[in-house]
């Protein structure tokens, strides 16, 4: 028999310690193991990564990724490659979103090229902030899903968010997005339960970032985090603005192109902001990490961007 040894494709869903599982185009999952010129150049794959493999002739990890294909985006942490889109996932209540956390991430992805749209989860322990808080965000120019308790955000609502490709959840830890990833999987792949629950149980939750197959694509439940600051990862000032849709619409029609929409006389922004077309809290979120990036622009010591 004709040992078939061409190169095929496929994508990384998990690395631990330098061994990678890689879903073949043809649906089969491999174990990899990286070729030594792949190191050299400095890339290091990623969960999400489209690669190109071949069999290594070691029994252990049977086979080799040779090729990394070009990214169309990369999150650094957790570390994931091409991202259809991120799903910022907030909970009305239980616990109360930090808007400013919010507005951080949408600046982050809207600099590294990463689509997002909104998540509101909980809805059912208090419909009045949800309806608040997804009018802010649609009224921002964001696509807003919402979820409660009876009716968990499924399969059919990711479709519409991503209709194939990687969907990652990201969001602070408890606000549901393990139970969500349970009821888009339908299955309990997934550990849920409050922080505290879990520490009472002691059960490990420490866990690597891993794909998951839904019937179209992928999905993954980034660990959770609760703060997060925009100079240590390094993001100019002059990227804030691209977290802000509704203000760039509005800087349109501003006298001068250079605007910081703080003080400028014949400002846009200004006008639509007393007018109540800008939602105020995101504008003074804007304004706030803008003026806090400019007064620091040159303290930063090291500048951690993605290549
Ligand atoms: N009331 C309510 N509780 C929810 C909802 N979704 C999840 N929970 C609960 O919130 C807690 C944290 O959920 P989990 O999925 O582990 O959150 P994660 O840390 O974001 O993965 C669990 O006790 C869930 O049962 C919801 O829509 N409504
Ligand atoms: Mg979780
Ligand atoms: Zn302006």
């Amino acid at each position: 028999m004709m040992e078939d040894n061409t190169l095929s494709e496929g994508i990384i869903t998990k690395g631990v310690g330098g061994t990678y599982t890689v879903r073949r185009d043809d649906e089969e999952r491999i174990l990899c193991q990286i070729r030594g010129g792949i190191r050299k150049s400095g890339v290091v794959p990623a969960v999400g990564d489209r690669v190109k493999v071949s069999e290594s002739g070691d029994p252990d990890i049977p086979y080799v990724i040779d090729d990394i294909l070009p990214r169309s985006n990369y999150l650094i942490r957790p570390a994931v490659a091409n991202i259809d889109c991120l799903i910022l996932t907030f909970a009305v209540q239980d616990p109360v979103p930090d808007l400013t956390l919010t507005d951080k991430l949408i600046i982050i992805c809207s600099s590294l090229g990463i689509r997002v749209a909104l998540l509101f989860t909980k809805c059912d322990l208090d419909p009045e902030k949800a309806k608040e808080l997804t009018d802010i965000y649609r009224k921002a120019g964001f696509d807003v899903f919402v979820s409660s308790k009876d009716a968990l955000f499924g399969p059919d609502d990711l479709v519409r968010i991503s209709p194939s490709g990687i969907a990652a959840f990201a969001g602070p830890s408890g606000v549901g997005k393990s139970t969500i990833c349970n009821n888009i999987l339908e299955n309990d792949i997934m550990q849920t339960g409050s922080v505290s629950d879990r520490l009472k149980r002691g059960k490990h939750t420490t866990r690597h970032v891993e794909l998951f197959d839904t019937k179209t694509g992928f999905i993954t439940d980034t660990p959770g985090f609760t703060s997060l600051s925009l100079f240590d990862i390094g993001t100019d000032y002059r990227e804030v603005v691209s977290g802000y849709p509704e203000i760039l619409k509005s800087a349109q029609r501003c006298r001068f192109d250079d605007c910081r929409h703080i003080s400028e006389t014949g400002c846009a922004v200004l006008e639509d902001l007393a007018e109540g077309i800008i939602d105020r809290g995101r504008y003074e979120r804007y304004k706030d990490e803008y003026e806090y990036l400019y007064e620091n622009r040159n303290n930063y010591k090291r500048r951690i961007r993605p290549v």
